[in-house]
């Protein structure tokens, strides 16, 4: 087998991890001794042990000798965990195939530096490629302080997303709904607008049952919810805060007192910083990279899915349309106050796919 092979099977093993490792890096591992998988590793959770470790850990005493296949760049620091650079180099491992380096400046280059010291080859971008697509989030967040941004939307043919009455449900069918929990699982953090609270009383919550998403119990986490409310028109009786699991209220408005607070249960309060009287979206995603969040979702109406693509915050599109035209009345998807063909915003695709009667897209922001 090929090094892209075995990286391959890293790789799959890594995904078995998208739901829960975050804030950590979803990680595989494979450990190979003269064409035989020896050991078979993923991170599954933060504080938890890597990937190596749990391979390593499989192989026993096969390790030494034997070839090392990881999707992300051995960490050489002590975090939560001792670093599987010594981890493999203390098994006697003679060779490690890596494929993208790790963007946290704790680890950057320093964890294949490490090995090469011991006298262990290491061949590095193995399937690069596919294990930074994997790791979009972490990365990001790694590179610049900021989160993966996606914006989930519904649309029918003629790109609207709800009758002028605000009325949605519903456009897409039950396939493509149960697809979305994909996404929102799969997120640190789901934005929504006070607008869509007070209108739509969403939960915002993952419902496994809905959406065949295979997931040990105990690795469950339910994404942080953020509502940007600017001005706290919140009503504190909405279905969001009657749900198990953290929600984010980001206003500009200092917090509301302790007394009306404890009625709140999980409810985090963040005064944000004021940009035109709104909440500055830059400084919000910041905060969500500063607790740690990887990829974040907004499932929002016009406005703010509008203001975010604006402000070139956004990373990815995924829309989902529907073969059903709702007539100009209706809503747009995107509210953006353009009247000159230079201020379009041409984004790039990325995927397309029919998911039960609808398409779903995924497009990627400009570059450059
Ligand atoms: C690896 N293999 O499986 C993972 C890595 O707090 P800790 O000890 O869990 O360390 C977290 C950091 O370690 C994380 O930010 C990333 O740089 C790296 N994650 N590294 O070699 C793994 N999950
Ligand atoms: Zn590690």
């Amino acid at each position: 087998m090929t090094h892209e092979a075995y990286m391959a099977e890293a790789l799959q093993l890594a995904r078995q991890g998208l739901y829960s490792t975050s804030p950590n890096p979803r990680v595989g591992c494979v450990i190979v001794q003269q064409d035989q998988v020896v050991g078979r590793g993923w991170h599954q959770q933060a504080g938890g042990p890597h990937a190596e470790v749990h391979a390593l850990r499989q192989a026993g005493e096969q390790a030494r000798g034997a070839t090392a296949y990881v999707t992300l760049e051995p960490c050489s620091h002590y975090g939560r965990t001792p670093p599987c650079a010594d981890a493999l180099i203390q098994a006697g491992v003679a060779r490690v195939v890596g494929a993208c380096r790790d963007a946290n400046p704790q680890v950057a280059d320093q964890g294949y530096q490490r090995l090469r010291d011991a006298g262990i080859e290491v061949i590095e971008g193995v399937l690069q490629a596919q294990a930074e697509e994997l790791n979009h989030g972490f990365l990001k967040r790694m590179r610049c302080g900021l989160p993966w941004v996606r914006i989930k939307m519904a649309s029918s043919l003629d790109g609207r997303t709800a009758m002028a009455s605000g009325e949605s449900q519903w456009i897409t069918g039950a396939a493509a709904r149960a697809d979305v929990q994909h996404w929102r699982a799969r997120s640190c953090a789901v934005i929504t607008g006070v607008d869509s609270v007070l209108i739509d009383n969403p939960s915002m919550t993952v419902r496994p049952q809905d959406s065949h998403i295979e997931q040990d119990e105990h690795l469950w986490r339910q994404p942080l919810r953020v509502v940007v409310d600017s001005q706290q028109r919140l009503a504190l009786d909405c279905k969001l805060l009657q749900q198990v699991g953290k929600v984010l209220w980001a206003s500009t408005q200092p917090a509301i007192n302790a007394h009306r607070a404890s009625e709140l249960g999980e409810l985090q309060q963040w005064q944000a910083p004021a940009n035109n009287g709104h909440v500055d979206l830059h400084a919000l995603l910041r905060h969500l990279a500063e607790q740690g969040c990887n990829e974040v979702l907004i499932e929002s109406g016009a406005q703010l899915a509008g203001a975010f693509v604006q402000a070139g915050l956004v990373d990815e599109l995924v829309l989902y349309q529907a073969p059903t035209l709702l007539g100009s009345q209706a809503r747009p998807l995107l509210s953006l106050p353009f009247e000159q063909m230079q201020q379009q915003l041409r984004w790039q695709w990325h995927d397309v796919r029919q998911i039960g009667d609808d398409i779903r897209f995924i497009l990627r922001a400009p570059t450059g």
